[in-house]
C-alpha cells in the first residue's frame, strides 16, 4: 500500500465559513480520490476560550490565537483563510511568502489595490491559490460550464444574474461584521454579488467590461450583536445600536466583452428568498437557468425545434454530471456542504499539478474589479437620469 503524502491544514476562523471548511476538509478524502491526504493541524481563531472549544467540537489536535503563527511553522502547508475580508490580504500575502498553499475565502480582499497585491505574489509563489467561489462547484452549474463551453448556446446573448436572500429583512435583525464597510469591503454586493459576477464570467467565458449601477441602504442602523457573530448574530441586551455602512441591495446592468447583455440584482431583503442564487444565460441556440434552492436541477433550452421543445430539467445527480458521481446512488442529489468538499477535492488535485487552481487570485481580481466599478457608478449621481417631475 503506497501512503498518500499529507497535506497538513491550518485554518483561520471559527465562524460558520470556518465549520463548512473543516467538514470540506475532512470529507473530501473519503468521497475523493485524492492525490494527498488532507489533514486538519491547527485551527485560528481570535478569542481563546471560543477557539478552544470550537477546536475540540470540530476535531482540530491544536488550536492557537495568532495566525502568524501557522505562517511560521515548518508543518503546515496550507493556510484555509475564513476571516472577515479585512484581514484576507495580510494572511494571505504573509502565508504566500512562507510557501504555503493558500485557500482564501471570496471576495478575494476589502478593495482592488489589495486584490491585485494578492494576485501579484500568487504568481509568483511556490504555493497554490484559490479563492473559495464554491458555487462553481454546484454539479448543475458545472454540467452548465461545461454545456456552454462546448458552443451548446451558441452566441450569448443575456445574463440574468440574481442573488436573493432575506436574513436582513427584519429591521432588528442584529448588526454582523457584514454589514461593517470596514471588515466586508461592501454588503450585498460583494457578500452575494460577487458570486453572481464570478458566476457570470465563468460561465460564458467573457469579462464584464462596463457597468451602471444603483445601490441602496434600507435599514441604517441596527442592534448591537452579542457573542454570537455571523448570519446567527442575536442581539444583545443594550440596546444600543450600530450603524449599517454598506448596502442592503444592489442592481446594476453589465455589458461583457464579447457583446453579452447583463442584469444583476443582489440583495438580502427579498423576504421569501432564503438562498436564491439564480442565474440565467440566454444564447442564440439555446439557455441554461439555475436556481440555488433547487441546486440539484439545470434548466436547458435548445432552439431545435420539434413537438416536444420547451425548458427541459435535467436532475445534475448522475455518475455522467460532474462531482455527482463521487457520492449517492443517481438521484439522490446534494446540498450546500458538498460545494466546499468539491472545493476542496479540486484544491488538492491542483496542488498535485493536476490542474490549475480555479478559481485563481487573478480570476478574482477581475471579480473585485466589476465589485469597484460597480460600487464607484452607485456613487456617481451624474450617471444616472432622474425621471422628470420625481424629486
Ligand atoms: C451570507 O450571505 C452567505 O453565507 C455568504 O457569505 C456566502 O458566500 C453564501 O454562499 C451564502 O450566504
Amino acid at each position: 500500500m503506497t501512503t498518500k503524502p499529507l497535506l497538513r491544514i491550518a485554518l483561520v476562523g471559527t465562524g460558520f465559513m470556518g465549520r463548512m471548511h473543516t467538514q470540506a476538509w475532512r470529507t473530501a478524502p473519503r468521497f475523493f480520490d485524492l492525490p494527498a491526504q488532507p489533514q486538519p493541524a491547527l485551527l485560528v481563531g481570535h478569542r481563546d476560550e471560543p477557539t478552544a472549544t470550537a477546536a475540540q467540537q470540530w476535531g482540530w489536535p491544536e488550536h492557537t490565537t495568532d495566525w502568524r503563527e501557522a505562517v511560521a511553522r515548518d508543518d503546515i502547508d496550507l493556510i484555509d483563510i475564513c476571516t472577515p475580508g479585512d484581514t484576507h490580504a495580510e494572511i494571505a500575502l504573509a502565508a504566500l511568502a512562507a510557501g504555503k498553499h493558500v485557500l482564501c475565502e471570496k471576495p478575494l480582499a476589502g478593495s482592488v489595490a489589495d486584490a491585485e497585491q494578492m494576485a501579484r505574489a500568487a504568481r509568483t509563489a511556490p504555493g497554490v491559490a484559490m479563492c473559495g467561489f464554491s458555487y462553481r462547484r454546484t454539479p448543475a452549474l458545472a454540467l452548465a460550464h461545461r454545456l456552454i463551453g462546448a458552443g451548446r448556446l451558441g452566441e450569448i446573448r443575456h445574463v440574468r444574474a440574481q442573488y436573493l436572500q432575506d436574513w436582513l429583512s427584519d429591521p432588528d435583525a442584529a448588526h454582523t461584521w457584514r454589514l461593517d464597510r470596514e471588515r466586508s469591503g461592501s454588503g450585498a454586493l460583494g457578500d452575494i454579488g460577487a458570486h453572481s459576477i464570478d458566476l457570470a464570467q465563468w460561465l460564458t467565458g467573457q469579462r464584464i467590461t462596463a457597468v451602471s449601477a444603483t445601490m441602496h441602504t434600507f435599514v441604517r442602523s441596527r442592534p448591537r450583536g452579542g457573542s454570537a457573530e455571523g448570519l446567527g448574530a442575536v442581539a444583545d441586551a443594550t440596546g444600543e445600536r450600530l450603524p449599517v455602512t454598506v448596502d442592503d441591495a444592489t442592481a446594476f446592468t453589465a455589458q461583457f466583452d464579447d457583446g453579452a447583455l447583463g442584469v444583476f440584482e443582489a440583495t438580502r431583503m427579498a423576504t421569501g428568498r432564503r438562498n436564491a442564487n439564480r442565474i440565467e444565460i440566454n444564447g442564440e441556440r439555446g439557455s441554461i437557468a439555475f436556481d440555488f434552492e433547487r441546486m440539484n436541477e439545470l434548466e436547458v433550452y435548445d432552439v431545435v425545434d420539434d413537438d416536444a421543445q420547451g425548458f427541459r430539467r435535467v436532475q445534475a445527480t448522475e455518475a455522467r454530471h460532474p462531482y455527482a458521481g463521487a457520492w449517492w446512488p443517481p438521484g439522490h442529489g446534494l446540498g450546500y456542504e458538498h460545494l466546499f468538499v468539491h472545493q476542496a477535492a479540486d484544491l488538492v488535485r491542483a496542488i498535485a499539478g493536476e490542474a490549475p487552481a480555479s478559481p485563481s487570485f487573478d480570476e478574482a481580481v477581475q471579480v473585485q474589479r466589476v465589485l469597484a466599478a460597480v460600487e464607484d457608478s452607485a456613487g456617481h449621481d451624474s450617471i444616472r437620469t432622474a425621471v422628470p417631475g420625481g424629486d
